[in-house]
């Protein structure tokens, strides 16, 4: 029997990039993001290529009503999630304290932590009944190391470590494993978003290295998915071979 995948943020990078290799290998998915077209195109996309079942949720993790309501609006299949990949997530901004930006803080905790919170609680509940579950929550090297003027994001990630564990904790005894994946530079609409659009700064994180591409990052997802059930992946840290840690980064052109 095909499994059943929830995946937050599929719109774009390592979320999209997950829903299109367990798509591949004959999984079923939840696909959710806010813009609707690309989750309408993938969706299609996917169902047409693979033959698999897709249901799409449009929704903003950081709204909590739309949440539940979506959660709660999944019908026959779409009930049994047996992976949950708390991906969606974001940086705004690179500033020191009193130059941050305070709507990009909102946003960042709104997002990164109780959006991952919110789907986190509405799908728990079946995952306990079901007594089956696997849960990954992306995290971040930034959620290990703090670096100067990624405060608020790094503290998000570092509370996403935090959250992994505490799940780990709460469900080992529910045959649930939960997964916390690290990546370092991975080169999506990250850091586009992280600077609004700027696309010559964006660039620029990137070059004279070879970051990760998002398809890395899911193909380790889909490795710790697809081992056998006596085995969890706790934790996983990814990193570029050109990365050594959050800052030390060996460019070319150094
Ligand atoms: P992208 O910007 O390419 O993708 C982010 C995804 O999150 C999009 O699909 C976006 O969809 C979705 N998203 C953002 N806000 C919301 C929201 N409020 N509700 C629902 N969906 C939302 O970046 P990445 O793929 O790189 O990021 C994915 C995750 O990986 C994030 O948690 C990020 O922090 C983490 N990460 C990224 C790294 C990197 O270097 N790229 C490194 C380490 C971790 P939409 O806008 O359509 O809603
Ligand atoms: C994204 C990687 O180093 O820009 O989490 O914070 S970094």
């Amino acid at each position: 029997m095909s499994r059943n995948v929830f995946i937050t943020g599929a719109s774009s990078g390592i979320g999209y990039a997950c829903a299109e290799q367990f798509a591949r290998k004959g999984y079923n998915l939840i696909l959710n993001a806010r813009r609707e077209e690309r989750i309408v195109e993938l969706s299609d996309r996917l169902q047409k290529e693979y033959g698999i079942k897709v249901r799409k949720l449009i929704f903003d993790v950081r709204d909590r009503d739309s949440v539940f309501a979506a959660v709660e609006s999944l019908n026959g299949w779409e009930k049994e999630v047996d992976i949950l990949i708390n991906n969606a997530g974001l940086a705004l901004g690179l500033a020191e304290l009193p130059e941050g930006n305070m709507d990009d803080w909102e946003q960042m905790i709104d997002t990164n932590v109780k959006g991952l919170l919110y789907v986190s609680k509405a799908l728990i509940p079946g995952m306990k009944i079901r007594k089956n579950g696997h849960i990954f929550n992306v995290g971040s090297i930034a959620g290990r190391e703090t670096y100067l003027k990624g405060n608020v994001y790094c503290a998000t990630k570092h509370a996403v470590h935090s959250l992994s564990k505490a799940m780990r904790l709460e469900l080992v005894s529910h045959n649930i494993k939960v997964s916390l994946i690290s990546p370092g530079a991975v080169d999506t609409e990250f850091s586009k978003v992280r600077f609004k659009g700027d696309e010559d700064t964006a660039k620029n994180v990137y070059r004279g290295f070879e970051p990760l591409r998002a398809e890395d990052i899911a193909q380790c997802i889909v490795f710790c998915a697809e081992l056998p059930p006596h085995v969890n992946v706790d934790d996983m840290l990814v990193m570029p071979t050109a990365q050594a840690s959050a800052t030390i980064i060996h460019k070319s052109s150094d």
